[in-house]
């Protein structure tokens, strides 16, 4: 390719990966950890295919130094982990267990000293049982000890780690979590889901102010905002369907994240399954209103949906009681049967910069599933379809910048092939192959493809 058809991407774009901790950490039961909800929910038969748990996963608890090698090499300059709260506070609350922090002390130093900007999530879906036994995110009070245990881990490690968000994808832990029950704690209740919206948004305002309180820099917050169309642009059922997905996805969560409170029209539909007076309180809306600096996207594709007014869409969203059906991909799709849809990345971007100016962004996640399917004649994983999906995916965030959408960085979804939540190790999402019998770590095909458009910083 010639240097005139390079594209190259701003100056100090954050280039990274990102991981979670109990997709990849093991070590369950090491250095005081407590139990948390997805260890329950992965020991119950039946809920993570073939049983599988995070008990070992990549056992990075014991080998991240060696990650972080690996990071430096592929040239990486940020890298987002999350911080498992039952290794912090084994039951939730009460004093802190210093083992669990010595942990993240020693991962963020070794990071530094690789020259990579460690971007902190403080809660990716690892609630402690001791929480969940009294109600989880369905407890107000939660809400609270979420905050505490984040002005914990800042007192810690804040001298060190600039950037700081609070929840990774609210929506799945309150949907998939309290409302059609894939996830942990795999409760079917859609007035738990709405009641656990609510808890996980004044969660995050309550622990921004303790971050701010306690010097933090940088703070926000992930979202998985939908990228929603109809089947039929003409058909006005189509529309109706298209505003209720986007309301109970999107601005459910950015209405009260900037300010607006929740919208009118959502906070109708939810009053259909639980009284917004049982858990929305006076003040609530301000808390959660409490300015950020940085919101992070994660986009893996489109969602199309089409109205079913006679109820037959059979979806298991909360309240929508079949009057939405999820249409399945159209075109080539993952190995999760995401369909595989690069522009629509470059209209969420543009919608989200158009309703909710102002707010720097950062695709804190972005990658694809795909079966190991060749190797090459170094032994390694030739994954050109992840190639392909990483590069049509990059190419549409150059061009959002080109349109002035204001985004800081990309963080590819994963480093590692790792537990993949209710589908257990048999989806890699991995630049870098993991070999579960020996945890030998081999970087696949785009991992080196990945490494050259960092040090190009272009494509
Ligand atoms: C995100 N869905 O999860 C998470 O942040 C990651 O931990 C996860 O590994 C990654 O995406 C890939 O799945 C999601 O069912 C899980 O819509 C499920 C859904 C969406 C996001």
């Amino acid at each position: 390719m010639s240097a005139s058809s390079e594209l190259r991407f701003p100056d100090n774009f954050v280039w990274g990966a990102a991981t979670a901790s109990y997709q990849i950490e093991g070590a369950a039961r090491d250095d005081g950890r407590g139990p948390s909800i997805w260890d329950t929910f992965s020991g119950t038969p039946g809920k993570v295919f073939a049983g599988h748990t995070g008990d070992v996963a990549c056992d990075h608890y014991h080998r991240y130094a060696d990650d972080v090698a690996l990071m430096a090499e592929l040239g990486l300059k940020a890298y987002r982990f999350s911080i498992a709260w039952p290794r912090i506070q084994p039951d939730g609350t009460g004093p802190v267990e210093p083992r669990g922090l010595d942990f993240y002390d020693r991962l963020t130093d070794t990071l530094l000293d690789r020259g990579i900007d460690p971007i902190v999530t403080l809660y990716h879906w690892d609630l402690p049982q001791t929480l969940q036994d009294r109600g989880g995110w369905t407890n107000r009070e939660t809400a609270e000890h979420f905050a505490t245990y984040a002005a914990a881990v800042h007192g810690r490690l804040g001298d060190r780690i600039r950037t700081w968000t609070t929840l990774n994808e609210p929506w799945c832990s309150a949907y998939l979590g309290y409302g059609n029950g894939v996830h942990a704690p795999g409760v079917r209740d859609a007035g738990a889901a709405f009641t656990a919206v609510h808890h996980l948004l004044l969660g995050h305002g309550l622990a921004v102010r303790a971050l701010r309180a306690s010097g933090a820099e940088v703070v926000g917050i992930t979202l998985n905002p939908a990228e929603v169309q109809p089947a039929d642009r003409d058909s006005a059922a189509d529309a109706v369907a298209v505003r209720l997905v986007d309301g109970l996805q999107n601005r459910i969560f950015l209405g009260p994240l900037t300010g607006a409170g929740y919208p009118a029209d959502v906070l109708e539909h939810v009053a259909r399954m639980v009284d917004p007076a049982t858990f929305l309180r006076d003040g609530d809306e301000k808390l959660i209103a409490a300015p950020i600096d940085l919101l992070g996207i994660n986009y893996y594709a489109p969602t199309y949906v089409a109205g079913r007014p006679d109820g037959a869409g059979g979806s298991a969203w909360p309240g929508t009681e079949g009057a939405v059906e999820f249409l399945p991909a159209a075109g080539s799709v993952s190995d999760m049967g995401w369909a595989i849809e690069p522009a629509g990345l470059g209209r969420l971007l543009d919608r989200l910069a158009a309703d909710y100016p102002g707010l720097p962004l950062m695709i804190t996640e972005n990658g694809g599933a795909f079966p190991d399917r060749t190797t090459d004649s170094a032994g390694r994983v030739a994954d050109t379809d992840r190639i392909a999906y990483l590069d049509g995916h990059l190419r549409a965030v150059h061009a959002a910048i080109g349109r002035g959408v204001d985004l800081r960085g990309y963080l590819v979804w994963s480093l590692l092939d790792n537990f993949e939540w209710a589908e257990g190790y048999r989806k890699r999402f991995g630049i870098v192959h993991v070999d579960y019998l020996t945890q030998r770590r081999t970087p696949k095909a785009s991992a080196r493809w990945y490494q050259e458009v960092i040090s190009r910083n272009g494509l």
